[in-house]
């Protein structure tokens, strides 16, 4: 029995039934992956005891000799993987994602200048200036009027949309792909400060280098946010923004596997701005337990083994695009050229909610997202979002992306029944659903074929009880 069974049996329990939910369900949203017992074991350290506000060798308190190590070692390896420019620096301090965005903003902008992104439904991210616009008419007409730009909805949900003034870029109607003339058109017309790239929901790769001449052209920075393709830079099978952007951000815990936490990389003279708006402009004390894990992560990755992971992260991304159409699912963009898969639901029977429902009734966990010319709201869209980072983690490849596509195309037939139903019956059905149940249980078998690296202990102690 764990040493936390004994004395809180209460979190023991809920951390036992999480680690059954991951073992026997298919875990496909795009931004979640487990990391190995190594990344587990040091972000479970005596790292987290310390408290090490400032930087290598310059630390506010005493006692940081081992922080310092850790620390330095991170931005070794951060270098080596991302082959960074000699006159490039590295700080691995940020909390999260939006954390490392935030302290971007504070370094190099002032209050009230223009971020230009990527708008949110095309694939953009909340911390990229984003406002909701929460009159369905208003967006029904942003939509029909076809163009390529967002000037902001009137809810500033995004502490970014309150302190910056904001313009973001859409895909083209046509092809949901981003049109770089466009991007230059709106650039020319807004002069932004800082232009963005990257997000949440966007399949295919980003001209880095255009990009670049743009916000060159205007006088802008060029923040390239890679939290979701950051594993797929390190082993080279995406295209790397480093030494292009101004600046590039990302988050260490979805394909890059390495625990959770942020980086961000820019030029040395950058990184000096950067430093302080971390601390004392945004944060205090470092997670220095999550950055051992981000340390341990970082070793794995320049291991050649990461890189046949993450081909095969994209080859099975793209398998199960290909799997979907066959199937008749709309895909956004047309399909993927890296981790994550967009299909957008409108010509099918039930939308991105109640078909993320479903998917979860029959043991395949994932999330609905908004799409491109999205008129519906955020709680309710009309698109699924899919990854592969995790299942390949998990060792899946080819045949098990064709049998997931499947499953799926099972699902939507069997949910499609109860589409009209109101939310709470349509929940009901799906929870007796005897098909539902079946796929459930087939997931189930799939995925123990799959044993993770952590369930064991759990599955021991529920046979002996
Ligand atoms: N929550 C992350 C994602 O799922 O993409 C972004 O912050």
């Amino acid at each position: 029995m764990s040493s936390l069974k004994k004395t809180d049996p209460d979190v023991a329990a809920i951390i036992g039934r999480e680690e059954e939910r991951q073992q026997s369900t298919l875990s496909l949203i795009p931004s979640e992956n487990f990391f190995s017992p190594a990344v587990r074991e040091a972000v479970g350290s005596v790292m987290s005891h310390k408290y090490s506000e400032g930087n290598i060798g310059k630390r506010y308190y005493e006692g940081n000799e081992q922080v310092d190590e850790l620390e330095s070692l991170a931005i070794a390896r951060a270098k080596e993987v991302f082959m960074l420019p000699a006159d490039w620096e590295v700080n691995v301090q940020a909390l999260s994602g939006s954390n490392a965005n935030l302290a971007v903003y504070l370094a190099l902008l002032k209050r009230d200048d223009m971020l230009m992104g990527m708008y949110l439904p095309d694939g953009g991210h909340l911390s990229h200036g984003w406002s909701f616009e929460p009159d369905p008419e208003i967006r029904s007409a942003d939509v029909a009027s076809g163009r390529m730009v967002y000037l902001g909805g009137s809810r500033k949900v995004n502490i970014t949309s309150r302190m910056f003034k904001v313009v973001q870029y859409k895909t083209d109607p046509k092809t949901r792909i981003f049109n770089y003339n466009e991007i230059a058109k709106i650039a020319a017309e807004y002069k932004p400060r800082m232009l963005i790239t990257g997000g949440t929901a966007y399949p295919r790769n980003i001209d880095y280098v255009r990009i670049k001449e743009i916000a060159k052209k205007v006088g802008a920075f060029y923040l390239a946010d890679i939290a979701h393709e950051a594993g797929l830079v390190a082993a080279a099978v995406v295209p790397s923004p480093i030494g292009i952007a101004d600046v590039v951000t990302m988050t260490t815990h979805k394909t890059l596997r390495a625990g959770r936490g942020a980086i961000i990389f820019s030029s040395a003279e950058l990184m000096k701005k950067i430093n302080r708006a971390i601390l004392p402009g945004l944060q205090g004390g470092p997670h220095n337990h999550n950055l051992a894990g981000i340390c341990v992560g970082l070793g794995e990755a320049a291991q050649p083994s990461f890189r046949r992971y993450a081909q095969t992260v994209v080859a099975n991304a793209q398998r199960l695009a290909g799997e979907l159409w066959k199937h008749d699912f709309e895909l956004v963009a047309g399909g993927t050229d890296k981790h994550l898969v967009l299909i957008d639901l409108h010509t099918k029977p039930l939308l991105g909610r109640s078909f993320a429902r479903a998917l979860a009734a029959a043991g395949i966990v994932t999330n609905a997202n908004s799409v491109p010319q999205e008129i519906r709201g955020p709680a309710d869209p009309s698109g699924l979002r899919l990854g592969t980072p995790w299942v390949t983690t998990q060792g899946m490849g080819q045949p098990e992306m064709t049998k997931i596509a499947a499953w799926m195309n099972e699902v939507m037939a069997v949910a499609a029944q109860w589409s009209e139903l109101p939310a709470a019956e349509f929940d009901d059905q799906l929870a007796q659903s005897p098909e539902l149940k079946r796929i459930a249980m087939e997931v189930r078998v799939l995925c123990e074929k799959y044993p993770l690296p952590f369930t064991a202990e759990v599955r021991a102690e529920a046979t002996s009880e």
